[in-house]
């Protein structure tokens, strides 16, 4: 039976946690606004010193991973599985200050905020931050929380060699990262992470607090594609193999192909090079990355399918070789049903609306997922923008996002062992 919670009306302090998102924004700050700070660079060393450094100060026990994930461990009054809650402060190359950073500032808020309250919890409370989320220099995204859950293989992703030539392992070592603690065996009795929507659904609807119900199916595909270069303007038409010629192929495919098959299908290519990249010289090589999402596995496998066909008959068409590389493949995740009404109702005590709703992003919530009852708390994104220097949500909307937080995480933190 719940206790009657005598928390109930406990906040965090806003302008503490904002204070702090601001101070960590300063790591990584790109002239013009915006954020970068790519996994396991000297700005990502910069910004882990710092959270440790808070974790440190909130009487946190801070313990570091094989793989880099650092969390910070709030003693209970039992020493059983913690109710955890965190996200990743690494960015995307032109990143805002909220993606990921703020899961794990307003994690810190809450414990602080206990902390002053002399509030002690049956259940630990462990505030994580994870290594490699966004997967921008390093893929696949998600790579810390998949090794720590036991998703990802910790040698394999040791090995990875990012998009500078750097391997993942390399890169730890050199920023002091390389934790000792083993991976794969941390169990969490709860997961809760707040983020960004990174979209325009909240805002469009007018809705305070998204709780999620899951998080897409994420398809990431290199392809390298190996033409034969030739002059420019000596070259007829009929004679080319132009590598560059069937990349643009692709990019447009991908777009058609998406809004084609609707129902939610995205397509997007991020990435691509052409070799050797000049003006009078039709392309020897291209490479480019093709990212597919969809909520709904089948459909996922039907556009990965259709492209596959697509990108043979046009490698036949033009002679060239294409070869490709998974770089990344998760299926759709199902939240907790008792976590997503837990988040939905905690939204209502506070007086907030809320919409239960799927993650378009990958998050790291989808690695604990499968272990524990997981949830994820959204706040709106103005303009529904992220992965962008404009990316921005207003001090209240942070606030509304961390008490629900705080409320869902004591609610957990504070029920009777089962
Ligand atoms: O790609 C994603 O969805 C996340 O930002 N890593
Ligand atoms: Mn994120
Ligand atoms: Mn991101």
């Amino acid at each position: 039976m719940q206790a009657e919670r005598p928390w109930a009306d406990l906040r965090i302090n806003s302008e503490r946690l904002n204070n702090r998102i601001h101070q960590l924004a300063r790591i990584g700050a790109l002239e013009g606004g915006g954020v970068c700070r790519l996994a396991l660079s000297d700005e990502d060393r910069k910004a882990r010193d710092l959270v440790c450094h808070w974790m440190k100060q909130l009487g946190l026990t801070v313990s570091i991973d094989r793989i880099g994930n650092v969390t910070g461990l709030r003693k209970g009054k039992t020493d059983s599985p913690p109710v955890m809650t965190g996200s990743h402060i690494d960015t995307v190359a032109t990143g805002g200050p909220y993606d990921g950073n703020l899961g794990v500032l307003a994690g810190l808020e809450v414990i602080e905020t206990l902390n002053e309250a002399g509030i002690e919890t049956i259940h630990p409370l462990a505030v994580g931050y994870f290594t490699n989320e966004e997967g921008a220099r390093f893929a696949p995204d998600m790579m810390g929380s998949g090794v720590h859950q036991g998703a990802l293989d910790l040698d394999q992703m040791l090995a990875v060699r990012g998009i500078d030539g750097k391997t993942v392992g390399q890169e730890l070592e050199r920023i002091g990262y390389a934790g000792e603690q083993p991976v794969g065996q941390f169990y969490a009795r709860r997961y809760i992470e707040l983020h960004i929507e990174q979209g325009p659904v909240l805002e469009q609807r007018d809705i305070q607090i998204g709780a999620v119900t899951g998080v897409q199916g994420i398809s990431w595909t290199e392809y390298s594609i190996r033409g034969i270069s030739n002059h420019a303007g000596t070259t007829p038409m009929e004679l080319r193999h132009d590598a560059g010629y069937v990349a643009a192929q692709i990019v447009v495919e991908a777009r058609r192909l998406a809004r084609d098959m609707g129902q939610g299908q995205v397509a997007t290519v991020g990435q691509v090079e052409m070799i050797p990249n000049l003006v009078n010289v039709i392309a020897r090589e291209a490479r480019l990355t093709v990212d597919l999402r969809n909520m709904d596995e089948q459909r996922l496998q039907l556009a990965e399918k259709r492209l596959g066909r697509f990108i043979d008959e046009i490698a036949t068409a033009e002679q060239v070789e294409i070869s490709q590389r998974s770089l990344a493949r998760f299926q759709p995740v199902h939240f907790d049903p008792a976590m997503i009404e837990l988040v939905d109702s905690t939204a209502a005590r506070l007086g907030l609306s809320c919409l239960k709703m799927p993650s378009g992003a990958g998050h790291d919530a989808q690695m604990f997922a499968p272990n524990c009852p997981t949830s994820m708390i959204f706040v709106p994104s103005q303009g529904g923008i992220s992965h962008n220097i404009h990316e921005f949500t207003a001090t209240h909307q942070i606030a509304a996002g961390a008490n629900v937080l705080l409320q869902t995480l004591l609610h957990c933190a504070t029920q009777e062992p089962d």
